[in-house]
């Protein structure tokens, strides 16, 4: 059956676009011939001519021998029409027996714009369901959430990432940025060359940490005390900005009397940083003119992530920083599109412009925009964890379309989900590989990758950024938006789902347009000429948007709001039988669960299988060395992994990565009340020698 091309823009040598993987989507030029060719762009400021090794070996997934290109039916090759006609089908009846809520979706941050909103679109008008979410549930939500409340907008980092070069210091809290986007590394070397300090929280003496001036090691699940015991000290020390503080902030006297109880000795009992260690990351943050507090996942996928990111957040108001040039606070976002991909409404809550679906004027414009009734539009639905758990279970969806995601591997307690997943009467997976999920799937949907498709992404910096076509894909397979124009045509009709990205895009414009995450005044040739265009960017001859609260905060009143918070002990913590910390996370060659990282041969060259880092002390007392297997053993699950024995972790913890199924067996589905992330960075568990 034949393809149609997406985008319609010549297939050219050297296409000038970014990076499949993470949130920095570096630029580099492609040229796919019999092999892929990737070179760096030196115009993307993120990167400036630099790649990490998953960006240099990126074309290899695009011409695996392993890429699906037919759609499977029940385990069988299938046409389209024939696999397509059975979803609508299938689809059609369940919402007939269950009604709208029968059938969810579930997306993804890797997403590009146009599919995120799209898929939006779809759940909401085609499907008419209130059961969507995604896996940016799993990654930024509590920087998201915190950031929200503080700011009243949640843009990754409100600032160029250049700004940090101009820092005289940086505190990044949980974020390895030296394996998870390493040119970001550059950055933070120019700060150091000018003198600027960099001090780094990690339970792990990672790649990170050994470029700071000061390290400091917590106990994970406790860096919200640390955060309450620095704001301590920087208000016992006189660091407090109170000129800033009067003018630009509200709140500040409820989180002075909050933090007033936490001193740095009882900070010290609870995470283990020395006191003295504490005090020089204040003198390092106060002594500087312009600084920087960044939070990544090691503090953020917490049961508590919100708190302690609204600690981080208080801690930088106290100092004076957000909103002023050269300084502030910053999410180091994580998956290719994790900014746009939280913005145009594959969330539960929200509509395009990353507007709220309970606002009766955003509901209001959006539909209008849709050419429906505010009144069709469904309700929040569940968040991404909750509605995995629901699937197929009394009252729960029983199909679930899938676009992005691999949860099987990368949810919380990934055996219930697993199960869940088997429970459903209709699971369709849409992706490139046959990856775990897909494997459960009555239905498997090859679909196109990056360099196949054009289409638009929004980096950590919340520069939106433009990928272009580099490659024909190969016969068989399709867009996620011919995917989702295919389904719509078959259940309500074609009109309202285009398959060329750009018409997509200028859609979600007119939809944002007024909402948070203003588009309005971007198109695909600003874009192109001009390396990207930061939102908000509520008209086209608006420069964008790089530094958005140098003026005001995006609150009702314009001042950011100090949020008083108390810490409390991760949701499972250790005992008798379960006595060490078991946190995760990643590595420099593997990204996430692993799908497309897993099937490049130099990438596996590097790291091949899962591993669990522990330090010699506890290495010794099991008689255990490195290369040895080891067995962890949880609460909700076991699993295996060769032993690397590293004086760089702390001796009560062990770490493992998430890019093989297995740890995920283990985390801890507890969610944070607001953002409703999991604690996928601590639980309790034992080791025992495997075989
Ligand atoms: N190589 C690679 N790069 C990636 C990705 C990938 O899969 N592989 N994924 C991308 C995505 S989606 C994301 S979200 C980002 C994530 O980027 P990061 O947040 O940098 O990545 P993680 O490795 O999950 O966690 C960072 C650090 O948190 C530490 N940590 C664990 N528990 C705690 C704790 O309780 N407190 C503190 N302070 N630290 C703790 C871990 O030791 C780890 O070094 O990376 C992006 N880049
Ligand atoms: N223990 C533990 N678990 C974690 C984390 C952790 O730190 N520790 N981190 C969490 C975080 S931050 C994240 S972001 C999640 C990520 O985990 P997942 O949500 O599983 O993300 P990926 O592994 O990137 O899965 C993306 C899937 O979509 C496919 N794909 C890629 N591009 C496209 C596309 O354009 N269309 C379609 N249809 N498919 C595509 C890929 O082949 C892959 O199978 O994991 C979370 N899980
Ligand atoms: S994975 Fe991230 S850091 Fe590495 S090349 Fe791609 S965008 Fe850059
Ligand atoms: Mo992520």
């Amino acid at each position: 059956m034949p393809i149609s091309l997406s985008a319609g823009t010549p297939v050219k040598a050297g296409a000038a676009t970014h990076c499949p993987y993470c949130a920095l989507q570096c630029g580099m030029r492609v040229t796919v011939g019999e092999t892929v060719t990737i070179v760096p762009r030196q115009d993307v400021p993120a990167n400036a001519g630099g790649l990490c090794q998953k960006g240099w070996t990126a074309g290899e997934p695009l011409t695996s021998g392993e890429r699906l290109t037919t759609p499977l039916l029940y385990g069988e090759a299938a046409t389209w029409d024939e696999a397509l006609d059975v979803v609508a089908e299938r689809i059609r009846e369940i919402q007939r027996e269950h009604g709208p809520d029968g059938v969810a979706v579930f997306g993804g941050g890797g997403l590009t714009n146009e599919k995120a909103y799209q898929l939006g679109k779809f759940a909401r008008m085609v499907l008419r369901t209130s059961q969507i979410d995604y896996n940016g549930r799993f990654c930024m939500s509590s920087a998201a959430a915190a950031a929200n409340r503080a700011f009243g907008m949640d843009r990754g980092l409100p600032f160029p990432i250049t700004d940090l070069a101009a820092a005289d210091a940086v505190l990044i809290a949980g974020g390895n940025v030296a394996e998870t986007m390493p040119p970001f590394v550059r950055h933070l070397a120019a700060m150091r060359d000018r003198g600027g300090r960099l001090v780094v929280v990690d339970p792990r003496a990672t790649a990170t940490a050994g470029q700071a001036d000061l390290h400091l090691q917590p106990t994970p699940g406790t860096d919200l005390a640390l955060a309450l015991g620095l704001l301590h000290i920087v208000i016992a020390e006189g660091h407090v900005d109170e000129d800033y503080v009067t003018r630009r902030t509200s709140g500040f006297d409820a989180v002075r009397t909050s933090v007033a109880a936490w001193w740095p000795e009882r900070v010290e009992r609870i995470t283990g940083v020395p006191v003295a260690r504490m005090r020089l990351a204040v003198e390092m943050l106060g002594g500087a003119a312009r600084a920087a507090i960044l939070t990544g996942r090691g503090a953020e996928q917490h049961a508590k992530g919100t708190d302690t990111v609204s600690a981080f957040i208080n801690l930088a108001l106290a100092l004076g920083l957000p909103g002023r040039e050269g300084s502030g606070y910053g999410c180091v976002t994580g998956q290719g599109n994790g900014q746009g991909g939280r913005e145009h409404g594959q969330k539960a809550d929200q509509l395009p412009g990353y507007r709220r679906i309970d606002d009766p004027a955003a509901r209001a414009h959006v539909a209008r925009v849709w050419g429906i009734a505010p009144e069709d539009l469904p309700g929040p639905g569940r968040s991404a964890y909750e509605l995995l758990e629901s699937l197929g279970a009394g009252g729960g969806p029983r199909a679930l379309l899938l676009f992005g995601s691999n949860p099987v591997v990368s949810a919380p307690r990934a055996g219930h989900v697993a199960e869940r997943l088997g429970s459903l009467d209709l699971l369709v997976v849409s992706d490139l590989f046959m990856s775990e999920t897909a494997a459960l799937a009555d239905v498997v949907l090859p679909t196109t990758q990056w360099a196949e498709e054009s289409g638009t992404v929004t980096n950590l910096e919340g520069r939106v950024l433009l990928r272009r076509q580099a490659a024909v894909p190969p016969a068989g397979v399709r867009s996620d938006l011919e995917i989702l124009r295919g389904l719509a045509v078959r259940l309500r009709g074609a009109e309202g789902f285009p398959t060329d990205p750009r018409e997509v895009f200028d859609e979600l414009r007119r939809a944002s347009a007024g909402g948070t995450a203003d588009y309005a005044g971007i198109t695909y040739e600003r874009i192109a000429a001009e390396t990207g265009v930061f939102w908000p960017c509520p008209a086209e001859d608006h420069p964008g948007t790089p530094r958005p609260f140098l003026d005001r905060f995006a609150t009702p009143d314009g001042r950011a709001r100090f949020v008083p918070v108390e810490h409390r002990p991760p949701r499972e913590d250790v005992d008798g039988d379960y006595p060490l910390y078991l946190t995760t996370g990643r590595v420099l060659a593997h990204y996430q669960s692993g799908v497309q990282t897993r099937r490049v041969a130099a990438l596996n060259a590097v790291v091949a299988e899962a591993f669990v880092e522990l330090h010699p002390d506890l290495a010794e007392r099991m008689e255990v060395s490195s290369g040895d297997r080891l067995r962890v053993v949880g609460r909700r699950g076991v699993t295996e992994g060769v032993a690397r024995v590293n004086p760089a972790i702390r001796a009560d913890t062990v770490f493992m990565p998430f890019h093989w199924p297995g740890v995920n067996l283990l985390t801890n589905p507890a969610l944070d009340p607001v953002s409703r992330m999991p604690e996928f960075k601590v639980c309790a568990v034992r080791l025992e020698r495997a075989g």
